[in-house]
């Protein structure tokens, strides 16, 4: 495989890419790592942390200006655009924000060989095809989600699951962190959510399945340092059996709930005319936001089969508030839009239709769109019947299924500019490893991480399925167990 062929093989497709062909950059293993904005600090440190081990190489990370080596420069690029130049002798990376400078790294780790991800010391030569990529995404929310409620992950589990989709430009991670089967986060104030919610996991294992608030603040840490931004979830008024069976206030009865081990949905309901349930809503509220440097705090709202539309309606009428009161901007699975006409909170739309009127009325109202359709990117759904992970009450979806929709365009009502982002939702009924997640998410996250970033006229899937085929070495190379889906050309 020659060089040049990597530039055909990226992904997300950038916005321009302009081979260079008459030049190849080689690294030298003196090469530096030369930072002229402090910008770029945190993503050439990643970019330091991937190739020293696989090159063998220093590469030291100076201010001092160099004449070749690889170059991170300031420049005026909007956002999280960014030019990625090579020459023979330099690879320049040039933006206006860390954001940019990180989704250069990973359009630079495609254009080295695959064993640039070893973890080991592999044979060079580390060579970068000549070009010039001019890059920019196509919406600011490219999310990846992961339940730790249904079964618990432990941080590095988690930190595992935030490299691989850092690779693919994704830059959200929301995490899914309370459930009817686990209350996942230390609240210092409501100790019992975590000794006792924080218990048991479907399938009835018993452990410390929670992180202390000095974990969680470790994985927003460790996922900033890769340019993405974390977003806890905290869904209610259903979903909520973990909580309430930790308190008994916070049952309509005052009768605390059993431990729930099973994968059923919409049985729960926080008390709704209770005081207290606003008040531990407050306290759950305050600490997270303050160990949440993000905009975003996530409060579910989906399937609360339970709770009358009136009790609905009144619960998210005293939440919402809470959720601005603390200094973060509300998101919600799409069923809580009909409660406000608040143009501030964002709707995450989850469901099997393309239509909604809700979520059409508040987009025209203003507020913003993420969407997430069950039956196109959740990545628990079956790729098969003979796909022994996941559920399909959204039915199989394969690969294709996964790309071939525009989200712009998907939904009656909600327009290219309503529209947020792309968010691959993994829930975790059936998954319990690293590697079930690896199978569900891969290649499937890489659909999303596309239709997120890459323009609507590079839109297509032989195209695609070629490039997500090429990526097989690279994922090789860092051992995820990815699903050989029949419907992509895999390169060994
Ligand atoms: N729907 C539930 C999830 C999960 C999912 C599994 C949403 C918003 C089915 N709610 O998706 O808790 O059980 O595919």
């Amino acid at each position: 495989m020659t060089e040049t062929t990597r530039l055909q093989e990226l992904l997300p497709q950038p916005a321009e890419v302009q081979p260079h062909p008459e030049v190849t950059f080689t690294l030298d293993p003196s090469a530096a790592i030369v930072l002229t904005t402090e910008d770029a600090r945190h993503p050439a440190e990643r970019l330091a942390e991937i190739l020293r081990p696989s090159t063998g190489y220093p590469l030291e990370i100076t201010t001092t200006p160099a004449e070749t080596g690889i170059i991170f420069e300031q420049s005026e690029t909007p956002a999280e655009a960014y030019e990625l130049e090579v020459t023979a002798t330099t690879v320049t990376i040039r933006s206006a924000t860390p954001a940019g400078h990180f989704n250069a790294v990973a359009t630079l780790r495609q254009l080295l060989p695959p064993q640039a991800e070893a973890k080991t010391e592999q044979p060079g030569p580390w060579t970068v095809p000549g070009a010039k990529i001019q890059d920019h995404p196509r919406y600011p929310h490219r999310g990846a989600m992961l339940d730790v409620t249904r079964h618990f992950f432990t941080t590095d589990q988690v930190k595992r699951y935030i490299d691989q989709v850092a690779a693919y430009k994704i830059n959200y991670f929301h995490l899914h962190l309370s459930d009817d089967q686990g209350w996942r986060l230390e609240i210092k104030s409501w100790p019992n959510l975590t000794k006792i919610g924080g218990r048991t996991e479907v399938g009835g294992r018993t452990g410390n399945f929670f992180y202390t608030q000095a974990e969680y603040a470790d994985l927003v840490t460790y996922a900033q340092n890769r340019g993405i931004t974390v977003i806890p979830e905290f869904d209610m008024p259903g979903h909520t059996n973990a909580a309430q069976a930790s308190y008994p206030e916070l049952n309509d009865d005052d009768q605390a709930r059993d431990p729930y081990t099973g994968i059923e949905v919409g049985f729960s309901s926080l008390a709704i005319d209770k005081d207290i349930t606003y008040a531990f809503i407050d306290d759950v509220v305050r600490e997270v936001a303050a160990i949440t440097p993000g905009p975003y705090l996530h409060i579910g709202g989906d399937e609360a089969l339970t709770t009358p539309d009136a009790d609905y309606q009144a619960f998210m009428t005293r939440a919402l508030p809470i959720v601005q009161k603390h200094g973060k901007t509300a998101i919600g699975w799409h069923e809580f839009v009909k409660t406000t006409e608040d143009t501030t909170p964002v709707v995450q739309f989850w469901n099997q239709t393309t239509a909604d009127e809700n979520v059409a009325a508040a987009a025209k109202r203003g507020n913003k769109v993420i969407m997430s359709p069950a039956n196109r990117i959740y990545l628990d759904m079956k790729y098969t019947e003979e796909t022994e992970l996941g559920l399909k009450w959204a039915g199989h979806v394969e690969v294709e299924a996964s790309y071939d929709w525009n989200p712009g365009a998907y939904l009656d009502g909600v327009t290219e500019e309503d529209v947020l982002g792309v968010e691959a939702p993994l829930w975790t009924e059936t998954v319990a490893s690293s590697a079930d997640i690896e199978y569900l998410a891969f290649p499937r996250l890489t659909a999303a991480a596309e239709l997120g970033w890459s323009p609507q006229s590079t839109h297509d899937w032989p195209g695609f399925a070629r490039r997500l085929g090429a990526q097989a070495k690279r994922w090789e190379v860092q051992g995820i167990n990815y699903y050989r889906s029949p419907q992509v050309p895999w390169q060994d």
